[in-house]
C-alpha cells in the first residue's frame, strides 16, 4: 500500500521550511495505524450491509375526532302535508264553483230554448310541451297562510253561488213548471207537457232534476195530485229495461216502495211504470205518451 501524503509533515519555523525525516519505526507505526483505520471502515461496511427496500405501508391510523359543525342549512319544508291538504281543498272548491256556474248557465239556457244533447267527447289532444321549471316556492308558513285566505274567499264565493243557483232554479222552475207539489224535501213539477219515457227523462235532466220517482206513499200522492190536475197518467223514472222483472231507479238503486195495481206488473214488453189516476201502478210500453212530471 502506498503511504499517504501525511506520511511526511512540513514544519514552519521562522519562515524557513524544513523537511522532517521519520525514523523507520515511526514510519511502520504510522502505516499500521492507517491500515487499522481502513480495516475498521471496511469491517463496519460489511457488518451493516447495504440499505434494504422500504417496508410495506402500515395499517391506517385510528379515525380522527369529529370536525366542527357545518354551516346552517336552508329552511325546511315544514307544513308540507298541510300544504297538500289545502291545495286539494282549493282544487275541490274550484270544481264545485265550476259545477255551480254551469248549473246556473244551464238553467238560464233553459229559458232561451231546449238545449240539445251533449256531443260525444272528442279524442284526447296531443300532450303539450313540458313547461319551464317553476320558481322556488315560499317557505311553508307563508304559502299556508296564502292558501287559507284563498280557501276562505272560494268558500264565500261557493256559498254565494249556491244561493244564486237555488234562487235561479226555483224562479225558473216556477216559470217553466207552474204546477208544483211537495213531499218532504222533494218538489214535483209539471207544465202539462207530454212525452214518452225517453223524452220525459231527457227533459227532466235538462233542468237539473229527474223523472218523478216516488219512494214512499207521500211522494206517490204528490205525483198523483199533478196527474189528476191534468187528467193524465205519468211515467216514473223506475223501469225494468235492464233486466225483465227487476225494477230499478235511474241511479241504479233497487226499487223498494211500489204500489202495483192488481195483476201488475205483467209485461215482458212493458218496462215503464205509469201511475193511474187512482194512485195504483201499471207497467206499460215506454213509447206511450204521458204527462211529464219531474222531481227536484
Ligand atoms: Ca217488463
Ligand atoms: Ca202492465
Amino acid at each position: 500500500m502506498a503511504l499517504p501524503l501525511e506520511f511526511s509533515s512540513v514544519n514552519k519555523v521562522g519562515g524557513t521550511q524544513k523537511r522532517k525525516a521519520y525514523s523507520h519505526s515511526e514510519a511502520v507505526k504510522v502505516e499500521s495505524q492507517a491500515h487499522l483505520s481502513l480495516s475498521n471502515r471496511e469491517a463496519k461496511s460489511v457488518l451493516e450491509g447495504t440499505q434494504g427496500p422500504p417496508g410495506k405501508a402500515g395499517p391506517p391510523g385510528p379515525k380522527g375526532d369529529w370536525g366542527p359543525p357545518g354551516e346552517r342549512g336552508p329552511k325546511g319544508d315544514h307544513g308540507g302535508k298541510e300544504l297538500q291538504r289545502l291545495q286539494s281543498e282549493v282544487a275541490l272548491l274550484k270544481e264545485l264553483l265550476e259545477e255551480l256556474r254551469s248549473s246556473i248557465l244551464r238553467n238560464q239556457n233553459g229559458l232561451r230554448g231546449t238545449q240539445g244533447l251533449p256531443g260525444k267527447a272528442g279524442p284526447p289532444g296531443s300532450k303539450g310541451d313540458e313547461g319551464g321549471k317553476g320558481e322556488k316556492g315560499d317557505s311553508g308558513g307563508t304559502e299556508l297562510e296564502r292558501l287559507k285566505t284563498h280557501i276562505s274567499a272560494l268558500q264565500a264565493e261557493v256559498n254565494s253561488l249556491k244561493v244564486t243557483a237555488k234562487k235561479t232554479q226555483q224562479g225558473i222552475l216556477r216559470y217553466i213548471f207552474p204546477n208544483i207539489t211537495r213531499a218532504g224535501a222533494k218538489i214535483y213539477v209539471s207544465n202539462g207537457a207530454e212525452g214518452d219515457f225517453e223524452t220525459s227523462k231527457e227533459m227532466c235532466y235538462q233542468f237539473g232534476g229527474q223523472m218523478a220517482s216516488p219512494r214512499n206513499e207521500e211522494e206517490n200522492n204528490a205525483v198523483l195530485q199533478l196527474a189528476r190536475n191534468y187528467g193524465k197518467s205519468v211515467f216514473f223514472g223506475m223501469n225494468d229495461q235492464e233486466t225483465e222483472g227487476v225494477f230499478k231507479h235511474l241511479n241504479g238503486d233497487q226499487m223498494e216502495y211500489s204500489n202495483w195495481a192488481k195483476g201488475e206488473p205483467n209485461g215482458v214488453h212493458e218496462d215503464c211504470i205509469e201511475i193511474y189516476l187512482d194512485g195504483k201502478w201499471n207497467d206499460n210500453s215506454c213509447k206511450k205518451s204521458q204527462l211529464i212530471v219531474c222531481e227536484f
